[in-house]
């Protein structure tokens, strides 16, 4: 493997894992980072302690503390920039969203290309962090509604989508006045080294600390961010798990959290679907990424009329889909992150056998050749079941489809509910009534409802995240800018009297 571009990225020697304006002398352990392609080892990153995580986030407040009296459309002068240097270096970083997540080259780049994207989306926003005027109930008063900046954003990212969720948080922090402090994933710290040092090239020496890094131990540097007072919004992409340990902490200090964690997302096929549309929703949907975003498509239910038509014809294409590194132009399946989710992969496979599923393709760990022996690698892999079996009701991070017959749009509805989660949903049909009541009140139960498209892959420009145990939270597009800020409003008198509101009247006048 050529990896010359880590050099373009700076990452060709062993690398601090904490960012303050400058690389702090890290004392941490020693973090070896593998490629999950092969195992081989890629760079080793010295971590942070709670010490480096002090300093990081005084230095980030310090910043914001005078980036917040920058007008927004000169912030965003710099994030324009910031998103041009990503455009530079879009190859050398889909390379290694690659090399260090796994993820095929077309998606790395994808995931590059999400980064520039945002940065543009939080360019215009600049000049669009729009308040409101209200009608005063009271003469001679106005009153308006103020967006203000917020602080420093506690960013907490999964490994994923290395280097896109930091920015879908970073480029809206930074144009809503914010400063950042970035925890990522200690399965992918090298993303998160190189894009810090994209964007602190280009903020000079004088905003460098607005992008703060810490890379270090959940226990020890995660805690010290979650029981900062000094972060008033903790936005954290991970587990339901990591989630319910990040609601609460924060909380109880007050503190804003912005949660996106896991999805059991589900594709409804009616019997009047386009089905070679369907198949290729569903091919994209499940098997991209090896089945880890947490947008995937993990549950499909389908009118009973088409199911062995729709299942047949997805036997057939996954057996196109070449699992490999994924660095091959042939390759749509790359591996799993770890030896752990190749395990947990293993346990869903056994455990919907257990429960009356019937494997219909896949179901194994997948053959490779001998160079990629290091990596986990799995069959991309189909269950039939009868009904929602319990193993139905959990995410399993790895490529798992279960297909559940259904008999109506109703019951189809009903059981795309009919899990805790409640990320991302879809529909393919070519009846508007059933598209349309897919969508309504009494449809779907997701943040995200799609008609004639998969659950995953979606664009920045619409608010992202879900409901139930995904959390809640919205970031990205739409006004997710919002809770990036602090509302303020304001009720200005001009008049010569004090009338009060509600009309009530208070001593003589
Ligand atoms: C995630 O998996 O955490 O919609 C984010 C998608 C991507 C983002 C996924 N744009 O699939």
């Amino acid at each position: 493997m050529d990896l010359s571009f880590l050099a373009e990225l700076g990452l060709d020697k062993t690398v601090s894992g904490a960012f303050d304006g400058t690389w702090r002398k890290t004392k941490g352990d020693a973090l070896t980072v593998r490629s999950p392609i092969d195992g081989s080892t890629i760079g080793t990153v010295q971590m942070a302690d709670a010490k480096d995580y002090a300093a990081v986030s005084k230095a980030a407040h310090a910043a914001f503390l005078r980036w917040r009296e920058l007008p927004a459309p000169k912030r965003g002068d710099y994030v324009r920039r910031i998103g041009n240097a990503f455009r530079e270096h879009k190859e050398a970083l889909g390379k290694l969203v690659s090399l260090e997540a796994g993820k095929i080259l077309q998606e790395g780049l994808g995931e590059a290309q999400e980064c520039i994207d945002i940065a543009d989306f939080a360019v215009g926003l600049s000049r669009q962090l729009y308040g409101l005027t209200i009608a005063s109930e009271r003469p001679n008063h106005h009153m308006r509604e103020t967006w203000h900046p917020l602080g420093t954003v506690g960013v907490i990212t999964a490994f994923n989508f290395p280097i896109a969720v930091w920015a879908w948080n970073s480029m809206l922090a930074l144009v809503c006045g914010d400063s950042c402090v970035w925890k990522p994933s200690l399965k992918t710290p090298l993303c998160a080294i190189a894009m810090t040092k994209i964007a602190a090239a280009v903020l000079g020496k004088e905003w460098a600390p607005l992008v703060g890094l810490i890379i270090g131990p959940d226990l020890t540097v995660g805690s010290a961010m979650l029981d900062d007072p000094a972060i008033p919004l903790v936005s954290a992409t991970g587990s339901t798990r990591m989630g319910r340990i990040v609601g609460p902490r924060v909380a109880q200090r007050f503190g804003r959290s912005l949660l996106e964690l896991g999805g059991n997302n589900a594709i409804a096929v009616m019997d009047d679907a386009d089905l070679s549309l369907a198949v290729r929703g569903i091919v994209f949907g499940a098997v991209g990424t090896a089945g880890q975003r947490c947008t995937t498509t993990r549950r499909l239910l389908v009118h009973e009329k088409v199911v062995d038509d729709l299942q047949a014809r997805l036997v057939k294409a996954y057996a196109q889909c070449t699992i490999g590194n994924p660095f091959d132009k042939k390759t749509l399946v790359g591996p799993l992150i770890d030896e752990a989710s190749a395990k947990a992969f293993d346990h869903a496979v056994a455990a919907a056998k257990e429960q009356g599923g019937t494997i219909v393709r896949g179901g194994k760990r997948a053959k490779v050749p001998a160079s990629l022996k290091g990596g986990a690698y799995v069959e991309p892999t189909i269950v039939r079941c009868d009904s929602m079996l319990p193993i139905v009701r959990e995410e399993t991070f790895a490529p798992i489809l279960y297909i559940v017959p259904v008999k109506s749009l109703d019951e189809a509805i009903a059981m795309n509910n009919d899990v805790p989660q409640g990320l991302s949903s879809s529909i393919f049909t070519n009846n508007v009534r059933c598209a349309e009541r897919f969508l309504s009140s009494i449809g779907s139960d997701c943040g995200i409802a799609n008609v004639n498209i998969g659950t995953s892959g979606a664009e920045i420009g619409g608010a992202f995240g879900g409901e139930k145990e995904t959390g809640g939270g919205r970031e990205s597009g739409s006004d997710s800018w919002k809770v990036y800020m602090r509302r303020q409003t304001s009720t200005v008198n001009w008049g010569t009297s004090l009338p009060l509101a509600q009309g009530i009247k208070f001593g003589d006048e």
